[in-house]
């Protein structure tokens, strides 16, 4: 018993993650169908300790899939999202595609698992440094609501994909042995100039729009305030590229809307909220790393202080494994969510 569950982009940095996932959380299946591009198409993987083989996913892959978790790019997503949603599939889609499209519910579920109820068959998974970010700010708004965020980011080369991994580490070694290299993928693969990422910050993620903010910025300004339903939310977001393979780190300025938050009381409201984990004791040099992250579902929070002159301003570092809870572990829980409310027939 179980579900004929389809992952498309089965061989990426996601792709992977999510298999892992879906076994570990021992997720109801009665069928997998692993699906990529033509290119990948072909490769096998071990699922449970079966041989999988890759299939090129066209519109007929489809047929009879009642759940499909797409990470294969937005372009795959577009043409092949509402070819399985025909054929009868609820489809997660971790791309941009359809995050902004009114009629699609964008979800994270620790803080809009209801807006499940709305899908019309696609259901978008946010962006990565959005998901940890909006964790760790639900538990806060509930009580005290949100006037004002401003994020930086410290964000790892896995977010960028499995050759940017490479490239850093080449990179690396390559200063390490004092030898010549040529950027060529960050800060982003389809801008004109790359620069290097070993021992650099690079503050910019994906290309620039003409407001003068990156497409990653603005993915997490705009992602922010439709999953926590407040469009008039100030956001401002700075998004840097730093030198970790896995883990992106944020540092969050917030404004609650209420009085009488404490910074005592901002720990009790983030360690008994979901998928958070607290990690603030400087006394004892104890905060959330990135190091630390990987490989795991939660979001990690410390680093919490109260502004010095804003007594409505506060301030925390959150950190989160980006192809985890930022990705394969969001789509899975989405799916477990879709199978707790009865929605996945
Ligand atoms: C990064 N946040 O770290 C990006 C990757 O919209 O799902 C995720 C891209 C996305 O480079």
């Amino acid at each position: 018993t179980g579900f004929h569950v389809a992952v498309v982009g089965a061989t990426g940095a996601v792709g992977q993650q999510m298999l892992k996932t879906l076994e570990e959380r021992n997720f109801p299946i009665s069928k997998l169908t692993l699906l990529s591009s033509k290119r990948s198409a072909g490769k096998k993987v071990i699922f449970k300790g079966e041989e999988v083989v890759i299939q090129e996913a066209t519109p007929e892959s489809f047929e009879g899939v009642q759940i499909a978790l797409f990470s294969a790019g937005g372009s795959i997503s577009k043409a092949l999202a509402p070819e399985a949603v025909k054929r009868g599939a609820i489809c997660v889609d971790n791309t941009s595609a359809f995050r902004m499209d009114p009629n699609t519910p964008l979800v994270v579920p620790e803080v809009n698992e209801d807006a499940l109820h709305n899908h019309n068959g696609i259901i978008a998974n946010p962006n990565c440094s959005t998901i940890q970010m909006v964790v760790g700010l639900e538990p806060i708004r509930k009580k005290y609501g949100l006037k004002k965020v401003i994020v930086s980011t410290y964000q790892a080369v896995s977010g960028a994909g499995a050759n940017a991994i490479k490239e850093m580490k080449d990179q690396t070694a390559s200063i390490l042995e004092e030898k010549e290299f040529t950027p060529e993928i960050l800060p982003c693969g389809s801008d004109k100039k790359h620069y290097q990422i070993a021992f650099n910050a690079i503050p910019q993620i994906d290309k620039f729009e003409d407001n003068g903010f990156t497409f990653e910025e603005m993915k997490m300004i705009n992602e922010t305030k439709k999953i926590m339903d407040m469009p008039d939310l100030h956001v401002a977001a700075t998004c840097v590229r730093i030198p970790v393979e896995t883990g992106h780190s944020e540092s969050l300025f917030i404004e609650v809307e209420k009085e009488g938050l404490t910074v005592a009381e901002m720990k009790d409201l983030l360690k008994v909220a979901p998928g958070v984990v607290l990690e603030d004791e400087p006394e004892n040099q104890v905060y959330p790393m990135a190091i630390n992250s990987v490989g795991k579902n939660d979001v990690f929070i410390g680093r919490i202080r109260q502004d010095l002159d804003n007594s409505k301003g506060f301030y925390m570092w959150v950190v989160s494994d980006n192809l985890l809870k930022g990705a394969a572990w969001n789509s899975v829980q989405i799916a477990e969510s879709l199978v707790k409310l009865g929605l996945l027939k």
